[in-house]
């Protein structure tokens, strides 16, 4: 009798915006998921078959006994402190947890591996925002890095510790360096998924301002659903590697404005103010990745563009406020 081996996923931060799009995706390609989440989240709603399991990257006291019982094929280190701008006001716990916490799921893999001779595949969600003051645009694999926040510094942390693991343990590590990307899914508290609520708030009549910081930053925003086929990719390879993950287009936060409030048939000029609150004590002015490895060695290009994605989430948000207002 043949038996069939179902493959195996573990995924940290699976209750965030990332965490949904790959763990639908990896189920719909028959996975057993397994997510981590922390102590207090309130659950994950959609999508379901999703085994959770609770745990903290800044601590770590499971992860070994984790491992050993979910045994993973594959490992993708989506959860992190992931707000630049919180990242100032909390920069050791977000190098405790974006940072240090890389490390403590490497060398508990590291680990697990040398008890059962299994051999895990893992994924470090890495970011553009280690390029931060930036020496060359676009930003490739060979890009030095500057970060330019707790949070960057705490990213390139992860970065090195995912290689020194790969070239020092011949572990299966990859790091995705993503650039921005966004869905209806996006946290209320990042630029784009604050804009398109106010935009609908604004439309139905339940506000009428929209505080914001910097508006002349540069970003290169892609579709986030796109981007976990990518991160799937990268461990479905023969040998390990860093990509970048990138649309190539770079747009300000006027333009982003232009595109949902327009969108809707509003002028974002009437209502938005600027508020030094959401300013940064240091910018990255410009991020424009360029991602022809990707497409090159892991065959993925962006579906969605700019103009879809800001499209797409003004109007799911448009849904959303007016359910709320019908309940
Ligand atoms: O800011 C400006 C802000 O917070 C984008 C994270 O996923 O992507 C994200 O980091 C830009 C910045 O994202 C407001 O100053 C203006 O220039 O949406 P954001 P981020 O900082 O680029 C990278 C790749 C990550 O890895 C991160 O985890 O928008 N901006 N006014 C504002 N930003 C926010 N949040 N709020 C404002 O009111």
């Amino acid at each position: 009798m043949t038996e069939t081996t179902q493959r195996v996923a573990f995924i940290t931060g699976v209750s965030g915006q990332d965490g949904y799009y790959l763990s639908k995706l990896l189920v719909e390609k028959g996975y057993a998921v397994h997510g981590l989440i922390p102590c207090n989240a309130p659950g994950i709603g959609e999508p379901p078959d999703v085994n959770l399991h609770y745990g903290d990257l800044g601590e770590g006291g499971n992860f070994g006994t984790l491992l050993d019982t979910i045994r993973p094929d594959e490992f993708y280190n989506l959860a992190a402190q992931s707000h630049v701008r919180l990242s100032f006001e909390l920069p050791v716990y977000t190098a405790n947890v974006t940072g240090l916490g890389v490390l403590r799921w490497l060398e508990e893999i590291r680990l697990h591996q040398l008890r059962t001779g299994r051999s895990v595949r893992f994924y470090q969600a890495s970011s553009s925002e280690m390029f931060g003051k930036v020496k060359t645009s676009p930003q490739n694999e060979e890009t030095p890095f500057h970060p330019r926040s707790p949070y960057g510094c705490a990213k390139v942390f992860g970065y090195w510790q995912t290689i020194n693991h790969r070239e020092s343990y011949g572990l299966f590590a990859c790091n995705g360096v993503l650039f921005n990307h966004e869905s209806p899914r996006r946290g209320e508290g990042f630029v784009t998924r604050k804009i398109t609520l106010a935009a609908a708030r604004i439309k139905l009549g339940l506000q009428d301002k929209l505080l914001l910081g910097n508006l002349d930053s540069q970003r290169d925003w892609g579709f986030a659903g796109d981007y976990v086929e990518a991160m799937w990719r990268m461990l479905q390879q023969d040998q390990p590697d860093d990509y970048v993950v990138a649309t190539g287009e770079t747009h300000t936060i006027r333009a982003f404005l232009d595109e949902t409030f327009g969108h809707i048939g509003l002028d974002w000029q009437k209502y938005v103010e600027q508020d030094p609150r959401f300013l940064r004590p240091a910018e990255v002015d410009l991020l424009c990745g360029d991602a022809s490895k990707a497409r090159r060695v892991l065959g993925w290009k962006p579906k969605v563009s700019f103009r879809e994605l800001a499209q797409m989430m003004v109007e799911s948000d448009l849904e959303l406020v007016r359910r709320e207002v019908s309940r």
